[in-house]
């Protein structure tokens, strides 16, 4: 096992590390930038290495003043939370070069996936069910119609280097084809310095559900069933939950089964999680796959009984599985909600100090959280400012014990996106569980959501 563990975040995900590490009775390190001196994963470190001003690029992305941190503080391993520098496959390079521990799988399929082209193929050839599209790259318009013509309209071109909704253009009509293809190419090009296009056909009204593949580096994988992530606003995720709503054990069973059959077959080595988008049909198909440790991971682990964080730990250091798929067991149900330091109806991030802090708790109640009063939410970095998660023998108890949870939490001095939160959690779509990836569009465009974001407004304290 790691005896010493760098941990290159900040935020709740470090202190999420720096907490396992603990129970594993390995020592840890926090790096912070000069804003985040005063921060809590400084303070629950054995120790601290500045690394540079405010800045990500400049301290949390800085590569060689990370390696001299560990080298310094002679860390055996790193691990990189999530965002940052985690699925950056020249960072997981590096540290093998440096002898240092990178505490995810080989940098050749942190950059395989990365690639959405290359991991689409990677994809097909290890058996996961594909929406029609093209193989590789299409390299013009032209190719781009005879495709689009082959598969039918509506289709999505997609930016082979991105992820995260970037550089992606639905198009419903064959006339629309060049206008979105320059346009898609350019964004692409902006946005990752590489303007290289795919195409798919476009699912309306999909719901996004993710499995979370658990791999030693001896070719033992398990999954530990999926996450509901539906609700999102531009790309980002607000609420999670699991089990989804949407699947019956025998798809679970099939979505599980398929993921990890395909993971055997490219070697996967770490914890790992595969999106799939889920038609209102029933099929399922490959988006992407993540190879970090996900923010939304703790409502796995509160109905899986394991540590996500403390399993990656030790299958980084070679530690072989020690579960069987069969061993695994669902049991209850988990939403998260992501708290965010921002405004509730513009979602515009809302910087500042916490005046005043008080957070839930109870039965069934978890917070994971880098907050205290006084705290200064910084404008360097994400909003994120808490997860509460819920965990409850049945789904509808989850959603009351959450309403219950929102309504204890304070936090005065800035805005928070707790008001949206408590309107979701009424809204009958979410209540019914039939909801998809438009649920926040909806809510804000309906009279009752408006009307209760607007009430929920005014009871925050
Ligand atoms: C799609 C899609 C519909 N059809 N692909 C959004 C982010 C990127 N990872 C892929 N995304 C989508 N790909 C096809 N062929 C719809 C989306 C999408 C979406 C997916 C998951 C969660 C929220 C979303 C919101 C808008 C669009």
């Amino acid at each position: 096992m790691f005896k010493k563990v760098l941990i290159a975040n900040r935020g709740e995900i470090a202190l999420r590390v720096i907490r396992a590490c603990r129970e594993l009775g390995i020592a840890t390190v926090a790096v912070h930038s000069t804003a985040d001196a005063n921060a809590l994963h400084v303070r629950f470190a054995d120790e601290s290495v500045c690394i540079g001003p405010p800045p990500s690029k400049e301290s949390y992305l800085n590569i060689p003043q990370l390696l001299s941190a560990a080298e310094i503080t002679r860390a055996d391993a790193i691990h990189p939370g999530y965002g940052f520098l985690s699925e950056n496959a020249e960072f997981a390079k590096v540290c093998r070069d440096c002898k240092i521990h990178f505490i995810g799988p080989r940098p050749e399929m942190i950059s395989l996936m990365g690639n959405k082209v290359r991991a689409r193929n990677a994809a097909r050839e290890a058996g996961l069910p594909l929406l029609p599209g093209s193989i590789g790259t299409v390299k013009d318009p032209k190719e781009a119609e005879a495709f689009a013509r082959e598969i039918g309209f509506p289709v999505i071109l997609k930016a082979a280097a991105g992820g995260g909704g970037k550089g992606m253009k639905i198009v419903r009509e064959p006339h629309a084809l060049a206008q979105a293809f320059s346009t898609a190419a350019a964004e692409a090009v902006a946005s990752f310095g590489n303007g290289d296009l795919y195409i798919e056909r476009y699912v309306e009204k999909p719901r996004h559900i993710e499995i979370q593949v658990v791999a030693d580096e001896h070719g033992r994988i398990i999954h530990l069933g999926e996450r509901e992530c539906s609700v999102q606003r531009r790309h980002q995720k607000l609420i999670e939950e699991s089990p989804s709503p949407a699947l019956t054990p025998e798809l679970r069973q099939q979505m599980g089964e398929v993921s990890i059959r395909a993971m055997e077959k490219l070697g996967y080595n770490n914890v790992g999680t595969i999106e799939y988008l889920l038609d209102e049909n029933g099929r399922f198909y490959f988006m992407e796959m993540n190879t970090r440790i996900q923010v939304e991971h703790p409502v796995t682990e509160l109905v899986t009984g394991i540590d996500l964080v403390r399993e990656q730990i030790k299958l980084s250091s070679g530690e072989p599985l020690q579960r069987k798929q069969e061993d695994i067991q669902m049991r209850g149900h988990a939403i998260e909600c992501r708290v965010n330091a921002e405004d509730p109806v513009t979602f515009a991030p809302w910087p500042g100090k916490i005046t005043a802090y008080s957070v839930p708790g109870g039965y069934g109640v978890r917070v994971d959280s880098s907050a205290y009063e006084n705290y200064t939410v910084l404008p360097y970095y994400d909003s994120l400012l808490a997860k509460l998660i819920v965990y409850a023998e049945d789904r509808p108890t989850a959603i009351r014990r959450m309403q219950r949870a929102l309504g204890e939490y304070v936090v005065q001095g800035i805005r928070t996106n707790i008001p949206f939160h408590r309107a979701a959690m009424a809204e009958d779509s979410f209540v019914e569980g039939n909801y998809d990836t438009r649920f926040v569009e909806r809510l804000l465009a309906s009279e009752t959501g408006t009307h209760r974001l607007k009430k929920a407004i005014e009871e925050t304290p």
